[in-house]
């Protein structure tokens, strides 16, 4: 495996940063999760304006143009011969010591591309769906630290995960401070009643997903379902017809149960399974071609 550091394709064992790089030392830097679907990047153009905004929000520079980024990306992509891959775009705060404060980073921030495959869930989840349950660990405070800013720090999400996998589920529902829904640890949630689709709006503290995105166009524009960006209880969500979630490691997966309580009729929805057949022809068919 060929890993891009620092404007250099290199061998995996040879993939290497210092300890003091902050984004080790601190969780200092950025990342974006990105799909390559059938020779194609997907959203190319909104990962990278996302990281952009991440890497504007914390004041962190990031040393190549967007083009130059985009060359590499696709470099690294078939330097390691892939069709279907998962990115993995990660910008660090660099060498500094050990201290916070990100002006003794004095070496440019490091920039790593790695693309590799990745399957989130066991095929079942997909076919038959999955059960989540909600956790105690709320989501941080978007007053505190932004959802939006895709940081290399996890803890908050890495925290409910742990708490989802105790009780025997795969993902976890976040409530923010509030107690309303949010999201999950990796992906965002919708649900079906009555044959609108919901999803907590952005104000409510979650990260505004690029797969999220893609499904409310996909409702909007080709299935006709009306989408509404809500503020959800837990109530809705046990109460829904149907449920999934969305994200670009996970994709898009059925929820069947939450909390122990059965979605619908304990099967993968309608809605839902329409969704994902629109989400796949999208994604072959779209996206930034490689070659
Ligand atoms: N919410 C959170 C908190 C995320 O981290 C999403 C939603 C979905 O966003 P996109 O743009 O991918 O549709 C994410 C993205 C993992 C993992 O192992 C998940 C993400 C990033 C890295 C790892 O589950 N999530």
């Amino acid at each position: 495996m060929k890993i891009f550091l620092d404007g250099k394709l290199v061998e995996k064992g040879e993939a290497k940063i210092s300890v003091f790089d902050h984004g080790f030392l601190y969780g200092d830097g950025i990342f974006e999760g990105i799909r390559v679907y059938n020779g194609r990047v997907f959203r190319l153009k909104e990962h990278l304006e996302r990281l952009w905004s991440s890497a504007k929000a914390i004041n962190l520079e990031i040393p190549i143009h967007k083009k130059e980024m985009e060359k590499a990306l696709i470099k690294t992509i078939l330097a390691n011969k892939l069709n279907d891959a998962y990115i993995r775009l990660i910008v660090t705060r660099g060498c500094g010591d050990l201290g916070l404060d990100p002006r003794n980073c004095t070496k440019p921030p490091s920039v790593i591309i790695i693309a590799d495959q990745i399957k989130m869930y066991p095929e079942e989840f997909y076919e038959k769906g999955m059960e989540i349950v909600t956790v105690s660990t709320r989501r941080i405070r978007q007053d505190s630290l932004s959802p939006n800013i895709k940081s290399l720090n996890y803890l908050n999400n890495i925290l409910a995960k742990m708490q989802a996998v105790r009780s025997g589920a795969a993902e976890a529902i976040m409530l923010n401070a509030e107690g309303y829904v949010v999201e999950c640890t990796g992906d965002n949630i919708f649900i079906v009643k009555n044959g609108i689709l919901y999803t907590p709006a952005g104000s409510e503290g979650a990260l505004i997903g690029i797969t999220r995105d893609a499904v409310i166009e996909l409702a909007k524009n080709k299935s006709g379902v009306p989408v509404k960006e809500v503020r959800l209880s837990l109530y809705e969500v046990y109460t829904a017809d149907e449920c999934f979630l969305t994200g670009t490691a996970a994709e898009i997966v059925p929820v069947v149960a939450v909390d122990s309580r059965i979605i619908g009729d304990g099967k993968p929805g309608k809605i839902t399974a329409k969704l994902i057949k629109e989400f796949k022809a999208l994604a072959r068919s779209s996206g930034t071609p490689i070659k």
